[in-house]
């Protein structure tokens, strides 16, 4: 191909020009509650499952947001300074993440990737945390155990199976469909619209149908894998597999948290009623590149990361909070200098928190004293020391 053709695509090899996805706006199936112009649709099926948020809890959600923006704003920052090794941004996602958070129950888990900044916060993970795992300072990040929220997973799909295999001793434990919202419990697994080729997820697809394993599969179709496109992952909407699996499947507007909240909460009820599984498409987009490490300039048109700003999920969300005067300028205005003051406090723990001595890589592969670790770790230990003889 030549310098000219690439040129006439916009930077884009003319080849792939046939597969670039047309994003379009979800289709008529997808569920929306609130539009990009911020107008409520109302909605027979789920607008029961928001009639017990109070103005705290709405403004509350808008908080989350916009702190879990700056969160990840801090992440792409700092790695451009050198203070992370990489960052995977969740720009455009806050809705689909903040949404699914903020439905489960403490008793739930969640499966996450290794985007899912957002629903960590709504588990009470110290948003320092991940900013920690990608210094590369933590041996994961935090303690699942703690928040029921597990560590990220970077190999794609497979947190998919854990939570299948999570969600069947969840059924052995006897937690589903006893009725006691208390101990009815249900798994929510997190991947993307790429993961949803891998063998694992439709492995884990497989399973949780055979066993009814009271799963939520939470997709976040933000339309890219890295550089493909979902155009290449599926000839039919994502969602529409569930069904040749067995269980249902539902597309959700994933800018509109009122939708993701809804949508999940009524999915998670049925999940811990044992009505499981379940599967959500949040058809989203990703508004910065992949990582740090990717430039998405070589491979989308940026008029099509123009189109979906006009969707922003922020956006549309204060609009209609300010409209039906659950807020004012006055609790914007205090919610953003809440955000600067995150920010710089983030920034600050993150870039004082001391590195760990070499020898801390030994501590967390064994729970017992093994011989070849006590070889490998005492060669290690030599090794360090030659280099004080050295000086
Ligand atoms: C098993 C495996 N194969 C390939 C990769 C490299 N890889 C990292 S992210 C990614 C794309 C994932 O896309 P998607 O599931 O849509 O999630 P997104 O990053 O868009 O949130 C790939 C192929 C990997 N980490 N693991
Ligand atoms: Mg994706």
């Amino acid at each position: 191909m030549s310098d000219t053709d690439v040129a006439a695509t916009g930077g884009i090899p003319a080849g792939l020009d046939a597969a670039r996805p047309d994003p379009g706006d979800g289709g008529p199936d997808m569920i929306q509650l609130l539009t990009p112009e911020g107008v409520r649709i109302p909605n027979s099926d789920y607008d029961r499952y928001l009639e017990d948020l109070t103005p705290d809890d709405l403004r509350g959600l808008y908080r989350d947001l916009v702190l879990v923006r700056r969160l990840d704003a801090e992440g792409w920052s700092l790695q451009r300074q050198g203070e992370l090794g990489l960052w995977p941004s969740l720009l455009g996602q806050e809705a689909a993440q903040v949404g699914s958070g903020r439905a489960l129950k403490p008793q739930d888990h969640c499966f996450p990737t290794y985007r899912e900044h957002g629903v960590a916060w709504c588990r009470g993970v110290d948003p320092l945390s991940p900013l920690l795992m990608w210094r590369g300072v933590t041996n994961g990040g935090w303690d699942p155990a703690e928040h029921n929220f597990h560590l990220y997973t970077i190999v794609i799909g497979s947190q998919a199976l854990h939570a299948t295999g999570y969600a069947m001793g969840v059924t052995k434990d006897g937690r589903v469909g006893t009725g006691d919202p208390e101990r009815d419990t249900a798994v929510i697994a997190y991947f993307g619209d790429g993961a949803s080729s891998q063998g694992d997820v439709n492995e884990a697809f497989v399973f949780a149908a055979s066993y009814n394993a009271p799963l939520v599969f939470f997709c976040q179709n933000n339309q890219w894998a890295i550089s493909e496109p979902v155009s290449r992952q599926t000839r039919i909407p994502l969602y529409q597999r569930a069904r040749g699996f067995g269980f249902p499947g539902v597309r959700v507007d994933g800018n509109d948290v009122l939708a993701c909240l809804a949508l999940t909460r009524h999915n998670l009820d049925e999940a811990r009623s044992g009505n499981g599984p379940l599967f959500i498409e949040a058809f989203t987009y990703r508004m910065g590149a992949h990582t740090t490490a990717d430039d998405p300039t070589k491979y989308r048109f940026s008029a099509e990361v123009e189109r979906w700003k006009h969707r922003d999920p922020i956006l549309r969300y204060k609009t209609w909070l300010a409209r039906e005067g659950h807020a004012d300028s006055a609790y914007f205005e205090q919610v953003d200098k809440e955000a600067d003051e995150f920010a710089a406090e983030l920034r600050q723990r993150c870039v004082t928190t001391p590195d760990p001595g070499g020898e801390t890589m030994w501590e967390h592969v064994y729970s017992q004293p093994h011989p070849v670790m006590e070889a490998e770790k005492a060669a290690y230990d030599d090794y360090i020391a030659s280099f004080e003889e050295e000086n």
